[in-house]
């Protein structure tokens, strides 16, 4: 979530009332929105998303809640010793006033045990999941304010807690003090900590705990306000719509089907269509790692009644595949929610997708590839029209008017009024401006100072001074192979060797560059940390190198988070979405560059595509390989059929040179790709990567030029308003209705 005062003092239009009020008491509004601790409950794109939603359906008047943990410890605070990444916890709970604890609203949550099976004098069978132990979960409300409306909706985060206190008041009155706490613990466990891994699934048993102690508690939320109603329960489809984002709330697909046939008596057909009716799921990643498995034994063990609907949802669907597929003996094997591995596994993916009626990627490119590949079966299975796609986008209330209030002040301007804020579409007037020499120059004045603003914060940060004219080059988001910050760090090696090889004379005509990365690593994901770990190294080196000057300096920005990114996104001139196609959802931030007047350098890949297609190829650097010849180009790397492009060569020769440090320290980053394959396509893309890179940099010295692809570009990022998706979903997904608030 990031921040939430200077966001809601905007929302809800207090800002200059509060600024006012303050300046009286003697302080700066800016002081104090900069003493604000930001809300870190997510590792990266997916999370954000989640907070974008949340901003627009409420600016929208959507009746939404949001549901999630309330993590004690956040995603991890991100320090740099000695080049590498160093993990600090995260206590974000002090003097966080943006929370209610709601203790009277607590759901018990029931773990491990086992299944009973009863039947009644009319032979009817019923399931009771018995015993074992219970966890209870307390709601802390978020208010969630929208953009000019009086909409505020809430955004429920559970923490857990020790059953009531009775049975530890026995154990304890009994002497037994250890174990009255050690339950205590462990029931606070739940919710203590985020798993940091972005893209990555590791099935930890802590982590299925999380994911049922979420879904749980939010099911059983929704289900009581729903029968507050008194309403037939064939009309729950019609009151409710639940969206899961990405795989890790599927459980509460098997928890509705429970609740129906366990709790409520429903028959087992009717249960499953209300709960089919009621949800959607969104997939964010085709990457395999990062599809979640749960092993069945430790489903049997923590959840038994669960693993039982699994098993059964699966028979009816394999039936009913079966029935359609007489003769594709493999494909009942190939879609099975159990895959048949040593231990078996729950495909979690495979149980969305059969327990929802829409199914969306978050790009289009990201979606035709779950239908093509990934989901392929599915499609056959349920025909194209189950399958969708919604392009993600972002809230331009926080991106755009409160990352750059001087921004948005000059486009309200030429206007006449903020109403781009609620329709992003209307930006396409400031094209009108784009031949005025007064509006671009104003336009110029603001990069500069943002330019500035973030200057600052390198200083303070990191102790260097960079040049404000130099080209400023930006590739913050988290760290991973697929999304090549090594790819970029060896660009920035390649150019320091050109440049230490210039004569005087042609240093001259060196466009003067910043690069400056930012992202934190997973804890456990090595070669990620072994990317940070050299980009710190080849900094210390260009940084102090006299040859080299204000010609290229190489920052890291430590802790990369969103209150940080609002400093970063409006201060770029050029940023780097340059994953290896096919491997990137959408991605977020590259909209988010592009609508604070950046330029972006970019693969075809995710919603850089649908980028290009909106603010035209003129505007864009795009290069690289496609998604189509991806699988082709790894497969000869197979079979041996790989030649290492010289100029990336000549950059392994440096740092096998030890000219940034011991080279053993990236031993392994290097053969990564000289001799293991080179999975990310490194090698493949590189030449095409620094040429581009040269036209960026003769774009850059014409001035004029570039402030007209920056204004156009702004003026054509509509589309990417997290509004126009939120509507997307209410249509062709939830089928509801905003309401009509009165001011
Ligand atoms: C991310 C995608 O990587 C990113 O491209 C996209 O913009 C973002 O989701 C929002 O849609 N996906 C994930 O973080 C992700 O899939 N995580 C896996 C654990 C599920």
């Amino acid at each position: 979530m990031g921040r939430t005062l200077d966001n809601a003092m905007l929302n809800v239009g207090l800002k200059d009332v509060a600024r006012d009020g303050l300046s009286d008491l003697g302080f700066r509004v800016e002081d104090v929105i900069n003493q604000e601790h930001d809300a870190a409950l997510g590792n990266g794109g997916l999370g954000r998303l989640a907070a974008c939603f949340l901003d627009s359906m409420a600016t929208l008047n959507y009746p939404a809640w949001g549901y999630g943990l309330r993590y004690r410890y956040g995603i991890f605070k991100q320090e740099i010793v000695n080049g590498y990444q160093v993990e600090i916890p995260d206590y974000w709970l002090d003097n966080n006033p943006w929370e209610f604890p709601r203790h009277e609203i607590t759901v018990d949550i029931q773990f491990y045990g086992n299944v009973k099976k009863y039947q009644d004098e009319n032979g009817r069978i019923s399931h009771s999941w018995e015993d074992g132990e219970i966890v209870q979960a307390v709601a802390y409300d978020v208010p969630i304010p929208g953009y000019g409306t009086k909409t505020t909706n809430n955004l429920r985060l559970w923490s857990s807690k020790a059953s009531s206190g009775e049975f530890d008041f026995q154990k304890f009155n009994a002497g037994d003090y250890e174990s009255a706490v050690a339950d205590q613990q462990r029931a606070e466990t739940i919710s203590a900590v985020l798993y940091p891994n972005d893209n990555l699934e590791r099935g930890k048993e802590l982590r299925l705990k999380q994911q049922y102690f979420w879904c749980a508690a939010s099911l059983f939320d929704i289900v009581r306000r729903f029968k507050k109603t008194k309403r037939a329960w064939g009309e729950f489809p019609d009151q409710i719509a639940i969206q899961l984002n990405d795989t890790h709330p599927t459980l509460a697909i098997v928890e509705l089907q429970r609740i129906l046939i366990d709790k409520e008596g429903l028959e087992w057909d009717e249960a499953w269509s209300i709960v089919t009716k009621t949800f959607g799921y969104t997939n964010h990643t085709v990457l395999p790692e990062a599809l979640e498995k749960w092993s069945v034994p430790l489903m049997q063990n923590l959840l038994p009644r669960h693993l039982q609907i699994i098993y059964e949802i699966n028979l009816f669907f394999l039936q009913s595949v079966e029935k359609r597929f007489p003769n594709d003996r493999d494909i009942l094997s190939r879609v099975s929610i159990i895959e048949e591995s040593h231990p078996k596994m729950v495909r979690m993916a495979y149980l969305a997708i059969i327990g929802s009626h829409k199914v969306n990627g978050v790009a289009e490119l990201h979606s035709d590839l779950l239908k093509t590949t990934l989901f392929k079966d599915f499609v056959k299975i349920y025909g194209p029209d189950r399958f969708t796609n919604v392009t993600n986008g972002i809230t331009p209330r926080r991106w755009l008017h409160q990352a750059n209030p001087r921004l948005s002040a000059l486009i309200a301007e030429k206007l006449g009024s903020y109403d781009f804020l609620k329709d992003l579409t209307l930006l396409d007037k400031i094209e009108a401006f784009v031949d005025d020499k007064a509006f671009r120059e104003e336009w110029a004045v603001i990069k500069r100072e943002n330019k500035l603003r973030l200057a600052k914060h390198i200083k303070a940060t990191t102790g260097f001074d960079v040049n404000p004219n130099a080209l400023f080059d930006v590739q913050v988001k988290r760290i991973h192979e697929y999304k090549r910050q090594q790819l970029n760090i060896f660009g920035v090696i390649h150019r320091y060797l050109s440049i230490k090889a210039m004569s005087a004379e042609e240093k001259k005509k060196v466009v003067p560059r910043v690069s400056i990365f930012g992202g934190k690593a997973a804890p456990g994901y090595w070669m990620a940390k072994t990317i940070i770990h050299l980009i710190n190294k080849v900094a210390d080196v260009v940084n102090k190198d006299p040859e080299i000057g204000d010609l290229l300096k190489v920052i890291f920005i430590a802790d990369y988070n969103v209150s940080k990114a609002e400093i970063i996104c409006p201060a770029s001139d050029i940023s780097e979405h340059i994953s290896t196609a096919g491997t990137e959802g959408s991605g977020t931030s590259n909209m988010k560059f592009v609508l604070n007047g950046g330029l972006i350098i970019g693969t075809c890949d995710g919603a850089n595509i649908e980028i290009t297609r909106e603010i035209g190829e003129q505007n864009i650097f795009l290069f690289g390989n496609l998604a189509e010849d991806v699988e082709d180009l790894r497969h000869r790397h197979f079979y041996g059929d790989f030649k290492l492009d010289p100029q990336l060569e000549r950059v392994f020769d440096a740092i096998k040179d030890n000219v940034f440090g011991d080279k053993a320290d990236f031993s392994a980053l290097i053969s990564s790709i000289e001799e293991h394959g080179d999975y990310y396509l490194v090698s493949d893309d590189f030449n095409s990567y620094i040429t581009t890179h040269e036209m960026v940099d003769e774009a850059f010295q014409n001035q004029e030029e570039w402030l007209v692809k920056s204004i156009a570009s702004v003026a054509r990022m509509g589309f990417f308003s997290m509004d126009r998706v939120t509507n997307e979903y209410a249509d062709s997904i939830w089928n509801v209705e905003p309401l009509d608030v009165k001011d």
